[in-house]
């Protein structure tokens, strides 16, 4: 993430105003055609508080949700806010953000032609992927802890491997639910096709969550991942996570070598063990 060719907004905290009277109805289908697609196709794959979140969104329909007035439900909920800005942002300002309960959300919307994948975050990603599970307590704090400790990482050079962790948590995590596994990560609940990959498909591992074992693991940005992590609830994750020293952790991993991404190790919790025949496929092509 080392350009940033968008033109330099005026804030050094790189907000813009939404500008929601600028959006199209064209744009506006957009959201709503992607919003009932995926709340439909989530309904028994998705963790329950993400579920549950969802009504915040469905109370600002039809059409893109307002910030402002989405702020102000959010706001008496968890106490988080949510704020344009122009797509990604410098690390440092966004772990900003996170540590004062602000979430950051692009301001654009894909194009009818991009309804499925798109590199850089949208409102949809941002909004409906991100948003819902920000009216729960405990991910809400758990939100701010990592904003909190990405400052801290920062200053001690580990951003490589905290970004692993929200990578594996915030954006591609599941979630243990009965017997069965669900989703909660914004990456995959915004993608139609992924929601399917990441439970139902042979090829990907899916490993207990453990925080060394994730700080460690490479991932892949170029397609579905390879590896998705289990947490049994949230509140363990916070247990595991802002109960922790981060420090000494840092110390450590500078010391072992990254694991790769189809590896299983001995102390793993395996919940299924993945062919990665998808990603040989896709080696085979090139
Ligand atoms: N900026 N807009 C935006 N959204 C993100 O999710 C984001 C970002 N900048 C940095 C970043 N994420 C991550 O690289 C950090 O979690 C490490
Ligand atoms: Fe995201």
């Amino acid at each position: 993430m080392e350009t940033f060719d968008r033109p330099l907004p005026a804030g050094a905290d790189w907000t813009i105003p939404q500008d929601w009277d600028r959006y199209t109805a064209a744009e506006h289908a957009v959201w709503d055609t992607l919003f009932e697609r995926q709340a439909k196709l989530l309904e028994g794959r998705v963790a329950t508080e993400f579920v549950d979140g969802l009504d915040v969104l469905r109370m600002e329909r039809p059409g893109i949700p307002h910030f402002g007035k989405l702020s102000e439900r959010l706001m008496k909920l968890t106490g988080w806010e949510v704020i344009a800005v122009p797509g990604l942002i410098p690390d440092d300002v966004f772990f900003d953000h996170l540590a004062n309960r602000r979430f950051v959300s692009g301001n654009f919307i894909r194009s009818p032609q991009q309804q499925d994948y798109l590199q850089e975050p949208d409102v949809f990603h941002d909004v409906f992927g991100h948003v819902p599970l920000l009216t729960h307590p405990v991910f809400a704090d758990y939100m701010q802890a990592y904003g909190l400790g990405g400052r801290r990482a920062v200053a001690l050079g580990a951003i490589k491997n905290l970004a692993r962790l929200y990578w594996y948590t915030v954006e591609f995590g599941l979630i243990r639910h009965d017997r069965d596994l669900r989703i909660y990560g914004a990456g995959i609940v915004s993608s139609r096709s992924e929601s399917v990959f990441a439970l139902d498909d042979q090829s990907p591992n899916r490993i207990g969550f453990n925080l060394e074992r994730v700080m460690r693991t490479k991932y892949r940005i170029d397609d579905y991942q390879q590896n998705y992590f289990v947490i049994d609830s949230f509140d363990d994750l916070l247990r595991q996570t802002l109960d922790t020293d981060f420090a000494p952790i840092y110390q450590r991993l500078a010391r072992q070598p990254d694991i790769e991404i189809d590896t299983i190790l001995s102390g793993d919790l395996v919940y299924s063990q993945g062919t990665h025949n998808r990603a040989r496929a896709r080696l085979a092509q090139e």
